[in-house]
């Protein structure tokens, strides 16, 4: 692929921890159920799973909240679920159900056979719709690619679907830590690939999200998630291909593992809303760009009180490079487009440094 630059680089700039005109914003789930087309393609496409597999839906679907909003990055509409179906598990989504494995992890077994899928063979679909997608954005907006961490695709394996507290890995983690590792070195070895695969692809950065990661008590929150971050950091920093490759990571409820998870080798961190971005930069310094981290519920206010908020945002990140605005977790699919205009265009209006 191409190494042009993006016209608008602003948020590989704050990646970089480099100056900006104005902080680069989006928004984790922007391509989604909020947005009336996304509803339209997704009734044409017939289910959740046939649009990730179609690239050229995947494309149309990625660039919708970009024709609408001034956003400075466009992010891969897929899963964080291709990587269990295509290692064999038999992922569907039910209607209001959510995801379920056909075939969830059970026994040692199980864990025996699994393989690392080949992102070009099994997950040929998400590397051409990355291909596809990078074509079709024509360097507006750099084009983030993804995948789960393993602990929490470890997660979603083992329970068979989604839960509250995913209490059977939690089970794995204490009753057979042995197998639990040997789950996890599997799954990071297959998300390290399929990630220097998608950036070969396109994409010009790359983001895990940690959605479970604070299900864990702090010496498992090291060993069982962390520990395979850094794996991942590790691998794609030792690839000569992917060392440039911006790297952000997201333990979404993991805030007291900030520190840590600042020396895992990643270029930036997500950032829930539980915490200023205030402390938070103070806690990471100079190290990693942040990541965050407005309450998502803000979007249910009115116009005022999210300009409010995003303004307050801002200032708490306070001056200097390394801000990428994003709300704390993503947007839902309750929310107003109108009050996501309102917040994109508020953080590129209280951000302008009138003499950059
Ligand atoms: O149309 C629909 O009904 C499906 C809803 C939906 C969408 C829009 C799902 C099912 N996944 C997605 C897309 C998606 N998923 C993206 C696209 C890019 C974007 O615009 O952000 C991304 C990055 C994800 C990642 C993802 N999937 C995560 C991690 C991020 C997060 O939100 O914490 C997780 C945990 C999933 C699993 C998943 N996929 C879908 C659902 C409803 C869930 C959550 C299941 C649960 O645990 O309840």
């Amino acid at each position: 692929m191409s190494q042009i630059a993006p016209l608008n680089d602003r948020f590989l700039r704050a990646l970089k921890r480099e100056p900006v005109d104005k902080t680069p914003v989006w928004i984790m789930r922007q391509a989604g159920r909020y947005l009336p087309e996304y509803r339209a393609t997704r009734a044409r496409a017939g289910d959740f799973l046939t649009l990730c597999k179609t690239p050229e839906l995947a494309c149309e679907v990625t660039l919708q909240p970009l024709d609408r909003f001034a956003l400075d990055a466009a992010i891969l509409f897929s899963d964080i679920l291709t990587i269990p179906d295509a290692m064999g598990l038999g992922l569907h989504f039910s209607e209001g159900e959510g995801p379920q494995f056909a075939r969830p992890i059970r026994t040692s077994a199980d864990i025996n056979r699994l393989a690392v899928p080949d992102p070009e063979v099994e997950l040929r679909y998400v590397m051409d719709g990355v291909r596809t997608i990078r074509h079709a954005l024509a360097g507006r907006v750099p084009l983030i690619g993804f995948a789960g961490s393993p602990w929490t695709l470890a997660c979603y394996m083992v329970e068979g679907r989604g839960s509250r507290d995913f209490a059977r890995v939690k089970a794995l983690c204490w009753n057979e830590p042995e197998l639990a590792h040997r789950l996890l070195d599997v799954i990071a070895r297959s998300v390290a690939i399929y990630l220097a695969a998608q950036a070969a692809a396109g994409a010009q950065a790359l983001m895990v999200f940690d959605t479970w990661g604070g299900l864990l008590p702090p010496m498992q929150f090291h060993e069982f998630s962390q520990r395979y971050l850094g794996q991942i950091a590790l691998l794609l920093q030792s690839d000569p291909n992917t060392r440039d490759v911006p790297l952000i990571f997201f333990s979404k409820g993991a805030n007291s593992h900030l520190e840590t998870l600042a020396d895992t080798g990643c270029t930036a961190l997500g950032v829930d809303w539980t915490i200023s971005l205030e402390e938070a930069r103070r806690r990471v310094g100079h190290r990693v760009a942040l990541q965050g981290n407005l309450d998502p519920a803000v979007l249910k206010a009115s116009p005022d009180v999210i300009r409010a908020q995003v303004q307050a945002t801002l200032r708490s990140f306070g001056n200097g490079p390394g801000h990428i605005f994003n709300l704390g977790h993503g947007v839902t699919p309750d929310i107003d487009p109108e009050n996501v205009r309102v917040l994109v265009d508020a953080v590129h209006e209280f951000s302008g440094h009138p003499y950059a």
